[in-house]
């Protein structure tokens, strides 16, 4: 009897300790070298080290876990407990997650983290109904134009194909008179050396990572937009913890999103420099550059605020405010 009663013990001490110690998968869409991924190893650590070691949070960078299109749905149904996404790649699914790629609305790191508050409450809402919770965003350099070519005038880039990665790129490049064609980042360069593409839009870091210079020559600063990475965790896995370690994640969430919007400044200056030091021709935007893709600019976000009035409404008019 004594003997079984020891032994009831020693099984649910263990299996307490099993139930206690949890870990939690984090795919993430981007490489090592990027800086969300860098703020995702550190968000992780955090938790780690303020839980003791109760929450664990395994980091699969690079989409190795998962396909950067399917981390959303795995989130969402638990496949994983917590996963990042480029916001505007969700374009299609509601035209708020559109605020993170419209051209010339928000183009200094201010006025994106001013965008990014007014359109939060939109994007909480959003997530809430798809059983997600947010819990930190991080921001991207300003996106440039990158060619084989220099550009002075938009002329300069007809017939071009230039690279998209969300609905409102694709939108971006028809309008340029370009062929819109996806591609994911580590495709970028294969893409280059064998033409699918001569043209794309993103930041210093993604050219800077990709080793630019090996094929394309110039680098436009038009600064169009600066768009995010968001860390989403689904609410069923994130409300069955308690209440001091939902506090845990939801401090070390608020420190993420500090240091990406406190690092993104120093981060756009130095991959710049890397694109320099190696050779590749960078420039201002000529003015007539600038109006031609201002013009665009203004007929995307009349496009974007039409398709869902109230809710794009809401986030323009906070923003404006
Ligand atoms: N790099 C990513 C997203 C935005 C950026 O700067 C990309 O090009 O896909």
């Amino acid at each position: 009897m004594i003997k079984k009663i020891i032994g009831l013990a020693l099984l649910s001490g263990a299996l307490s300790t099993v139930s206690w110690a949890e870990t939690w998968n984090m795919p993430t869409p981007y490489g090592d070298a990027n800086m969300p991924t860098k703020i995702a190893y550190q968000f992780a650590e955090e938790i780690k080290a303020k839980t003791g070691g109760d929450l664990s949070i395994t980091v699969h960078s690079g989409a190795s876990l998962i396909k950067h299109p399917e981390i959303p749905r795995a989130v969402q149904s638990g496949q994983v407990q917590l996963g990042e996404v480029f916001i505007g790649t969700l374009g299609n699914n509601h035209p708020v997650f559109k605020h993170d790629n419209i051209p010339f609305v928000a183009t200094s790191y201010e006025d994106a983290h001013k965008l990014w508050l007014a359109a939060k409450p939109e994007m909480e809402k959003l997530l809430d109904k798809d059983g997600m919770m947010l819990l930190y965003v991080v921001p991207w350099p300003a996106q440039s134009l990158y060619t084989k070519f220099p550009v002075s005038s938009l002329a300069d880039l007809s017939n071009s194909k230039m690279r998209a990665y969300s609905p409102s790129t694709s939108r971006l490049a028809d309008l340029m008179g370009t062929t819109p064609t996806t591609v994911q980042v580590p495709d970028i360069p294969q893409a280059f050396s064998t033409g699918i593409i001569d043209s794309m839009v993103t930041s210093p870091s993604t050219g800077a990572n990709g080793q630019a210079w090996d094929y394309l020559s110039h680098y436009t600063s038009i600064d169009a937009w600066i768009p995010k990475n968001m860390v989403v965790v689904n609410k069923r896995a994130f409300q069955r913890l308690d209440k001091a370690t939902q506090g845990v994640i939801l401090e070390a969430a608020a420190n993420a999103e500090k240091s990406g919007w406190e690092g993104v400044v120093e981060q756009a200056r130095m991959d710049t420099q890397t694109l320099i030091d190696n050779g590749i021709i960078v420039s201002k935007p000529s003015a007539q550059l600038i109006s031609e893709l201002q013009k665009i600019g203004a007929i995307m976000a009349s496009e974007w605020e039409a398709e869902a009035p109230s809710e794009v409404g809401a986030i323009l008019k906070a923003y404006n405010k």
